[in-house]
């Protein structure tokens, strides 16, 4: 590698050329420089970070990153990508009037961090924080520009104190449908003791238990516990929520299987946020493709409630296709359905279908075999596209609505518990599960909508279902309503109108978007500010006692079990420190002091991410989460951002659904409670693309040092064993990590951030190649030659006049870095300051002053410690982050000018100096206009004008 390394080069060099040497000298001096100076620090209005500077009357910009976890692998060159564009980007705003907020801190809490804290043996906190300094270093080797003052870690109990403190404001919340906005439980107690509002159950508020009340108010409140099918991963030793299941039913970490059991969780009331988490998204700056996946996350489907009579009862379906109730000619309820059991009969009814039974003797034994084996699988697999549906028949018949008939009615695991009502009308000719479930067990199918691809309605004739939004309804009349010949949406209307007519259903809404799990049996999270008097009732700690710091216990880690045996309970490792579990405290309720049992499942590691924007704004303020003064001048709504949020956020695709919902729900709380202006965290998200690296296999399939790869005649060996290349995954297990300590240690921090944001588009995964860092490199060094005498280290700048050519290559220059740099698009940008710096090479000879100074400007965001040494150099004395972005002058911006020929009948009357791209039109408008040819014209009309733009124009007078 050293002989290809110009920086690393053995020969005599001149003694002030740029080498690795220089710029590691430079760089740590800068970075002192920067640290002693507070370069970075960004003035807040009000508060302990309040400085009466110029700065804070700019306009304000924030911009952040998506945190990293403190991993014990450290970093490799792919997870700067996003931090150096965040970088060059607030060091850009800075330079053209803005007052940046730019600060990074850690997500420490949370699985990865206890997992490696639990394979090493060490406390999670020694660990993380060990962890912490390794990345600190990297990251500051990088030279960002980061305010420190304002970074923290998750897992300082000065943060978590305020994550908890908000816990408690969701806790003591409920949300008021007519006003569409959360308010504090407190009100809501005050309508059900005056009796304004109806107690559900029926009963007055007087007479209920304090037990009956908390229950009641638990239905309400938009932090709840509940016992609810939860997903159960004993590999991990813990529940997990949907959003951290796999597609194929496994745990996101760890890829252990996950099981539906029944728990009593924390739960996140999200859902009664669907509709304003759906419709604030239009106003986000967003990739369309996450906005998307959101719309898809919350899933909002408009339908029907339909009951279905049995017994005396009613089974109530959601249904999309109401329009298609007489179709359905069988029932399904999710094998977890609470009315199972209510109408499973003792025997199975006269002539029941061998093929319904699934061989059993009585439909109860059918159920429970069922069950059994529904609750081994995710609901993922459960609802796969798999052709062959199983269930079983429970015996007893419903009565569809519509024409009276008597439907079957079964279990069968494609019916969730957790969508709809848990329970569907089938209509096997148009929808293709029902359809093969129908097929599977023999059941009639009947075609209501007129298939238009021509295979006729006789569905026996068919090979699957008939779906279709836009086509007729046939066979679909009863004595009390028709739809026939109606369109799919007016059938909708007609049958909903009548249903509701009828009170036997009714138009809703529907989401796919569930509560969120909030509980997790581990040690290192937040743990929740809640205790359980001795009736078991939940008690929110008061403000006084937070934070409630986590305790220390003998054993950390989580209880696991047999990846694979369902049949296990989580033990959560708090509940092992019994002196912190068991207290008396007074709550200041006025009850005085008592016994109480603290909760000890911890939060997610999702909670502390869930507001940590707020909390740079204001990172020491110990009243509250943040002061509103603070929060309004970083945060606060203003034109063209209508909810408020950062102004730029950057991150990885990955989190579409999970970090950022949970994020914009706490945003919404906090903003309906009054502690926030912005209802919005994120204003304009940006997703950077992976950094791929090669990874090299030999004939096992095994992964060798990709470092160690020789490439001959486009082949690859290693060890003289031809290997194969594919691009993939950078990390350790692949082999092909590289660390910018590597990188920078051999060229230097600004080459590397040089070479990662010209790879291309930020958003564009792009492969890593060590061999091109160079590049950047030798960039660098010619920028520092164009300004610096090699040999003797004296600054060459003249302080003659640029020429022309030169004033038009550096203002073409400007104009297209500032567009770039706007538009997020820094690889562009680099290419144009490497053609200004090609420009002057070329040119030869000293470059002029305002040219070099420029240049420098240019630079700055881009490659800051070598902007500064030449700035430093040039004479300046005052950092270079604070100086004016420069501007570019129009004049030497648009092209450059061509001579164009003005004749009148034949010679030659003016000559004009016009674009290369003028137009016919507008050449034969600008010569007619010239004052010269007006005069040789002397008032003649015209005949003919030949126009041969842009460098003739022909003028025939009449
Ligand atoms: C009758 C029907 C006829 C349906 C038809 C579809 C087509 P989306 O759009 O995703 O909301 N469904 C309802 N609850 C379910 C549950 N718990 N588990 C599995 N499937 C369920 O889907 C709504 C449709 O999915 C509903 O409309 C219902 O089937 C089914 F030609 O009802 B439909």
């Amino acid at each position: 590698m050293s002989e290809t390394n110009p920086a690393a080069a053995s020969e005599v060099v001149a003694p002030h050329r740029y080498t690795a040497a220089m710029a590691d000298e430079i760089e740590a001096r800068w970075q002192d420089f920067w640290e002693a100076n507070a370069t970075y620090a960004a003035p807040n209005p009000t508060g302990d970070l309040a400085a009466d500077t110029a700065l804070v009357a700019k306009p304000k910009k924030f911009i952040m990153d998506m945190f990293p976890y403190p991993s014990g692998a450290g970093l490799h060159v792919g997870h700067p990508l996003g931090y150096i564009a965040t970088d060059v980007f607030a060091r850009y705003q800075r330079m053209t009037g803005h007052n940046v907020l730019h600060t990074l801190g850690f997500d420490a809490f949370g699985l990865p961090a206890e997992q490696y804290a639990v394979q090493t043996g060490t406390h999670p906190r020694v660990s993380t924080e060990a962890n912490m300094k390794n990345m600190q270093v990297q990251l500051r080797r990088l030279g960002l520009g980061h305010d420190n003052r304002r970074s923290f870690a998750t897992i300082d109990p000065d943060y978590y104190k305020w994550t908890q403190w908000i816990f408690l404001q969701i806790f003591n919340s409920w949300y008021d449908d007519e006003a569409q906005k959360a308010r504090p439980i407190s009100e809501l107690v005050a309508r059900f003791e005056s009796g304004e509002r109806a107690v559900p159950g029926g009963r007055g508020w007087q007479g209920l238990t304090a037990a009956e009340r908390a229950d009641v108010l638990s239905g309400f409140r938009l932090a709840y516990a509940s016992d609810a099918p939860v997903n159960w991963c004993p590999g991990l030793g813990t529940v997990l929520a949907n959003e951290e299941v796999t597609a194929d039913g496994r745990s996101e970490r760890g890829n252990f299987p996950v099981f539906k059991a029944k728990l009593r969780q924390w739960n996140m009331r999200i859902t009664a946020y669907a509709d304003r988490l759906l419709d604030d998204l239009d106003a986000l700056d967003w990739p369309e493709a996450i906005k998307l996946q959101q719309r898809n996350w919350i899933g909002r489907s408009e339908g029907a409630r339909v009951d279905f009579p049995i017994d005396g009862e009613n089974i109530t379906v959601f249904t999309t296709r109401q329009d298609t109730l007489f179709g359905a000619t069988y029932m399904v309820l999710a094998p977890e359905h609470p009315l199972v059991e209510k109408f499973t009969p003792q025997e199975w009814p006269e002539g029941t279908h061998e093929v319904w039974t699934g061989g059993h003797a009585t439909p109860s034994e059918a159920v429970a075999a069922y069950r059994a084996q529904a609750a081994s699988k995710s609901d993922v697999e459960r609802q796969a596209e798999a052709k062959d549906k199983t269930g079983v028949f429970i015996g007893a018949y419903a009565t569809n609505p519509v024409n009276g008939e008597q439907i079957p009615v079964f279990i069968a695991d494609y019916v969730l518990m957790g969508y709809g009502t848990g329970a569907i009308m089938a209509v096997p000719a148009h929808d293709s599960r029902d359809f093969a479930f129908a097929r599977a067990f023999e059941l009639p199918i009947r075609c209501v909508v007129e298939p238009a691809d021509g295979r006729g309605t006789d569905p026996s004739t068919w090979d699957d279902a008939f779906v279709s939004y836009d086509a007729k309804i046939v066979n679909s009349s009863g004595a009390d309503v028709s739809l026939d010949g109606l369109g799919v949406a007016d059938a909708k209307a007609r049958i909903t109108e009548w249903l509701e007519r009828k009170a036997i259903g009714e138009g809703t809404v529907n989401f796919r978007l569930r509560d969120w799990l909030f509980s997790r049996q581990r040690y290192w999270g937040e743990p929740f500010p809640i205790v359980y008097d001795e009736e078991g009732i939940a008690h929110p700690l008061p403000e006084s006692m937070l934070p409630l710091e986590l305790p220390e216990v003998e054993d950390y880690s989580p209880r696991t079990f047999d990846p694979d045996d369902a049949n296990t309970e989580p033990e959560t490792p708090l509940s092992r420190n019994e002196d912190w579990v068991n207290v008396t405290l007074d709550l200041g309720d006025g009850r005085g002091p008592r016994k109480y049992r603290r909760e000890t499942n911890t939060m997610p590691n999702w909670a502390g991410s869930c507001w940590y924007e707020l909390r740079y704004l204001d990172p020491h303020n110990s009243e509250k989460l943040v002061d509103p003064e603070n929060e309004r001048y970083w945060m606060g709504p203003r034109d063209g951002m209508p909810h408020g949020g950062v102004d730029l956020y950057v991150g990885g695709a990955e989190h579409a659904v999970l970090h950022l919902l949970y994020a914009r729900f706490w945003s919404k709380v906090l903003y309906d409670l009054g502690h926030v202006s912005s209802a919005e965290p994120f204003h304009k998200l940006f997703n950077q693309g992976m950094i791929q690296a090669y990874v090299y296999r030999d004939s096992r399939g095994i992964a060798v040092p990709a470092a160690e790869v020789e490439e001959r005649d486009g082949a690859y060996y290693y060890e003289g064993e031809k290997v194969t290349r594919l691009l993939g995954k950078m990390g350790k297990s692949l082999k092909n990590a590289v660390t910018p300590d590597e990188i920078c240690a051999e060229y230097g921090a600004d080459t590397l951030r040089l070479y990662e944001m010209a790879m291309g588009p930020l958003d564009v995964s792009r492969p890593w190649d060590t061999r091109a860092v160079v590049g950047q490199f030798r960039l660098l060094q010619r920028l520092w030659r164009n300004v610096v005498d090699e040999a003797t280290g004296a600054v060459t700048v003249t302080d003659s006049e640029p020429d022309e050519d030169t004033l038009r290559a550096l203002h073409k220059a400007i104009d297209g870095v500032r567009q770039d740099l706007d538009g997020l698009r820094f690889n562009t940008a680099i290419a144009k300051v490497t053609e200004l710096n090609n420009h002057l090479t070329k040119a030869g000879g000293p470059v002029a002053r305002t040219v070099a100074e420029s240049l420098v400007l240019l630079v700055a965001p881009l490659a800051p410690h070598i902007a500064e040494e030449l700035w430093r150099k040039l004479g300046h004395t005052d950092s270079v982050v604070h100086q004016d972005f420069p501007v570019a002058d129009p004049a030497y911006v648009v092209d450059e000018t061509v001579t164009c020929v003005v004749q009148v009948k034949g010679k030659v009357k003016a000559r004009l100096e016009v674009s290369p791209s003028i137009s016919d039109e507008e050449l034969e408008k600008v010569a007619l206009g010239d004052d010269k040819v007006v005069a040789a014209l002397d008032g003649a009309g015209i005949r003919k004008v030949i126009v041969r733009a842009p460098k003739l124009v022909n003028i025939v007078p009449a």
